[in-house]
């Protein structure tokens, strides 16, 4: 299975972090220094998101021994939007945010391209190694990640370690149903938190806001909405206070159930700031027992353009001893 980019005592990994909108590839240190790195879109093209993620690959290892000929690595850790066969790193299933990804074999496809070790999954369960390493999550043995962006993903850290279930499933917190009467979500279920909380679902609702109000609302992203938000007008309140009140639901039943030390929250929507932090911390206060809230903090995610990439690298390191 090795090849000549193979050395097990290589300082360096590859990263490969697959989201709904941009795939991220990168020369990662255990130290998380960030040697070269890649970034395309996922879907452009029509080119299958696995062969995109493996074009990713081969031209970031074309950059690098362009500067160094004998370059080598421990292996590839990928972390990618979709629900993955943990052992297998088979895309078990993919919503439509990646149309024709579900079923992909990505542990076999990057195996046999570039004869490395390879580990896959879920992108949010590899941000989460991040933040145990670097981040908020540092020395906390149980915490959450949520990161809300295109979609909406999570991850479950118990006793120093991530849940995966019983194939790799767990952590899914954007499908858990924060409203058991709301909207149809893309996985099948009704009300899910990331019908609410994603960038996607924030700039969505603001339009139909606009249209129904008769304004004009094309060109209304996520940025736009927090912006209008900070500035105090009242449509866009609306909107993020429902996504805070969605959100807080969903921490609070988190709290409830994992009793955790720390949630961390990244992704687009938490560039909404300290407004947003402020007002979730207020939320989550007024539906979480109080004996659960002395434990827990409200966090940030580590900050860096390469967060997810790293974690994804950092697979090889976590995971040394399963070959
Ligand atoms: C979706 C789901 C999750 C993913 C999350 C965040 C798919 C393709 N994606 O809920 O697996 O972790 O989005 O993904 O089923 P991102 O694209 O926002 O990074
Ligand atoms: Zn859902």
């Amino acid at each position: 299975m090795k090849s000549g980019w193979y050395d097990a005592q290589s300082a360096y990994a590859i990263g490969v972090d697959i989201g709904g909108t941009k795939i991220n590839a990168g020369i990662v240190s255990e130290s998380g220094e960030v040697l070269h790195s890649i970034s395309l879109s996922t879907l452009a093209g029509q080119t299958h998101t696995g062969n995109r993620a493996m074009e990713a690959v081969q031209s970031l290892l074309k950059k690098v021994v362009l500067e160094q000929p004998d370059f080598r690595v421990r292996g590839i850790g990928v972390g990618s939007a979709g629900q993955i066969e943990w052992t297998s790193g088979q895309i078990r299933f993919s919503s439509d945010l990646i149309p024709g990804y579900q079923g992909t074999q990505l542990k076999r496809l990057m195996e046999e391209r570039f004869h490395l070790p390879v580990h896959v999954d879920n992108d949010v369960n590899v941000l989460a190694l991040t933040e145990k390493r670097f981040g908020a999550g540092k020395g906390i043995d149980h915490f959450i990640c949520l990161a809300l962006g295109t979609g909406v993903g999570g991850a479950i850290v118990v006793e120093g370690r991530l849940v995966h279930g019983a194939w790799g499933g767990a952590g899914e917190i954007g499908h858990m149903s924060v409203n058991f009467q709301g909207p149809l979500c893309i996985c099948g279920g009704k009300g899910c938190l990331e019908q609410y909380a994603s960038g996607t679902s924030i700039a969505r609702r603001m339009r139909e806001k606009l249209v129904s109000e008769g304004l004009p609302a094309e060109d209304v992203d996520t940025r736009e909405v927090f912006a209008r938000w900070h500035a105090g007008e009242p449509l866009a309140s609306t909107i993020m206070e429902e996504t805070i009140a969605a959100l807080g639901t969903g921490i609070a039943s988190l709290i409830h159930t994992f009793n955790p030390g720390l949630i961390v929250i990244g992704g687009g929507v938490a560039e909404a700031g300290e407004l947003l932090f402020d007002r979730l911390r207020q939320e989550v206060r007024s539906r979480t027992m109080a004996s659960m809230l002395d434990a827990v903090r409200i966090e940030p995610a580590y900050k860096g353009n390469w967060s997810g990439m790293i974690g994804a690298a950092l697979q090889i390191w976590e995971y040394a001893d399963k070959g």
